[in-house]
């Protein structure tokens, strides 16, 4: 497949996806969001891919949305253009994506790691919604996830007054999983990326659908369906030879059945 704004790759059993327009500090132009999300889609159905890696350059993981494409738009164009179903299909993909972020990460940037499962970030990372600057606002999720990961007060003052967070701030307040230097965030990503990858696939699967859940339910709701899927497992051969490898003390073989 032929890409003009990312660049593809397999590494073992992890897809990685790296942004590609270093002129435009990778700016999230239409023609790139829809390339993403296809090839997330195309590891998403490819039974070897255990995990996806998104990632940016050292010196961007993308500067949020491409403003001088969205500078003219109207209302009616911004509301049925589907820019917004693209973002949406980001959180239909079933295997973990884990963003290796480094640089800036303004506006949909941010909002794009912040739709990924986990965010590894180098030290160099700086996290932002400034879009408060352009006259807008997030509308890419940033009200939502950011408010939920790091909390009102640090949400309000990002989204209000354009404070950036440093990699170890984003740290601190939990919207990262771990930060490490520049030279080896993507490596480090791609090796957790693989951790994960080798685990039982169904269980990663239903393991994260169920985690997501948690930010949609009720506490009993979320409990109940948590349950449904650990119940589910139990159809599975994975489950099986799980347990029968712990009873024998030797390593499981899983199969994705
Ligand atoms: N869009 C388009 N071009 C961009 C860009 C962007 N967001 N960010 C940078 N560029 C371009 C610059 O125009 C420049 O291009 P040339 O002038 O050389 O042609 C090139 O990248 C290098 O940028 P700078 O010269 O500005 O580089 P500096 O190192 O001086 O500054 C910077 C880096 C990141 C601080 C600065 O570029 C900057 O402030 N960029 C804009 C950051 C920003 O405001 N981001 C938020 C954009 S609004 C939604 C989906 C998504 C969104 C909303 C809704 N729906 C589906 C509903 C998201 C909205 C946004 O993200």
């Amino acid at each position: 497949m032929d890409y003009e704004n990312i660049i593809v790759e397999i590494h073992d059993n992890v897809g990685l996806i790296r942004l590609n327009r270093p002129n435009a500090l990778n700016a999230l132009n239409e023609k790139l969001m829809r390339e993403m999300v296809q090839a997330m889609q195309m590891f998403d159905d490819d039974p070897t891919i255990g995990a996806i890696v998104l990632t940016g350059s050292q010196k961007a993981f993308a500067a949020g949305a491409d403003i001088k494409e969205m500078e003219q738009a109207t209302t009616v164009e911004m509301l049925y253009n589907d820019r917004i179903s693209l973002w949406d299909k980001i959180r239909a993909v079933s295997v973990p994506v884990i963003a290796a972020v480094s640089g800036v990460a303004l506006g949909g940037g941010c909002e794009l790691a912040m739709s990924c499962d986990m965010i590894v970030a180098s030290h160099t990372t700086r996290f932002g919604q400034p879009e408060i600057n352009l006259g807008v606002m997030p509308g890419a999720g940033g009200t939502q996830r950011l408010t939920r990961a790091v909390g009102k007060a640090i949400a309000m003052e990002m989204i209000l007054n354009n404070r950036w967070l440093s990699a170890d701030e984003a740290y601190q307040f939990g919207l990262v999983n771990r930060v490490v230097n520049a030279e080896i965030y993507l490596d480090e990503a791609l090796r957790l990326a693989g951790e994960i990858a080798a685990r039982a696939p169904v269980a990663i699967r239903l393991a994260k659908e169920s985690v997501n859940a948690a930010y949609e339910m009720t506490l009993t709701e979320g409990l109940r369906f948590e349950r449904r899927n650990f119940y589910f497992l139990f159809s599975t051969q994975d489950q099986k030879e799980g347990m029968n490898a712990f009873v024998n003390k030797r390593e499981a073989k899983w199969q994705g059945k």
